[in-house]
């Protein structure tokens, strides 16, 4: 059975948004079972033990049969390999949905992320208030480009894949900002993202897993 390696505990606004979510959701997509391993932030992330599983000290990682595995997007694919669900069978269309993820994480959640870190832990700084503007253009850029590729479609294919899956929960991040309001297009999509059972679910186990440590 897969284990999942996620934080035992992290402050209230990041739990919704830890990227241990991703897996989670993908695993619920598939229907497979898992474990969790959760360690500590701070000097555990250091461990030898842990950064065996993810070199960077962060989470998520899994391990499965002998495998470890880090980086979302890499263990959201590898789920995302047994289960229709997620990834089409014919060529052409996994490799649409596995653009989509790349595209989630190298062209989106680059975007998205400089303005969550600028709001998130460096608002009083001058240096922060002297670069957000260009960073705020930078992303509206992005998101007007994306909702532009979304076009009418209820997806960003023809059905859902994992490429929604990591697309939709990089424009959560945003959550904490009404932006999404000025792109209705994505704030739909994501909402429909979001309205999947397996989703309810990997948010449910995640925010319990958490609030089971505080
Ligand atoms: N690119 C990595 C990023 C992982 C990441 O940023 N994890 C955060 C939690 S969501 C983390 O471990 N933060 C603590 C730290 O970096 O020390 C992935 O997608 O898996």
């Amino acid at each position: 059975m897969i284990t999942l390696t996620t934080y035992e505990w992290v402050p209230d606004f990041a739990a919704p948004l830890m990227r241990a979510l991703r897996v989670r959701w993908a695993l619920e997509e598939a229907g497979l079972p898992y474990e969790v391993r959760t360690i500590a932030l701070g000097p555990e992330q250091s461990s030898a033990e842990h950064l065996a599983r993810q070199p960077f000290g962060q989470a998520p990682a899994i391990e499965d049969d002998g495998l470890t595995l880090f980086e979302s997007g890499a263990i959201a694919l590898y789920v995302a390999e047994r289960s229709e669900t997620l990834l089409p069978s014919d060529p052409a269309g996994r490799a649409r949905a596995i653009g989509w993820v790349f595209a989630a994480l190298n062209s989106v959640e680059i975007a998205v992320q400089p303005l969550a870190e600028i709001d998130l832990f460096h608002a009083e700084a001058d240096w922060a208030a002297a670069r957000r503007p260009q960073v705020e253009a930078f992303l509206r850029r992005r998101l007007g480009q994306l909702q532009t590729a979304l076009g009418e479609r209820p997806y960003l294919e023809d059905r859902f894949t994992v490429g929604d899956l990591m697309m939709a929960d990089v424009l959560r991040i945003l959550g904490y900002t009404d932006m999404l309001a000025d792109f209705p297009k994505l704030a739909a999509y994501l909402r429909r993202c979001e309205a999947r059972p397996a989703f309810q679910r990997a948010l449910a186990a995640q925010l319990d897993g958490f609030k089971a440590a505080a």
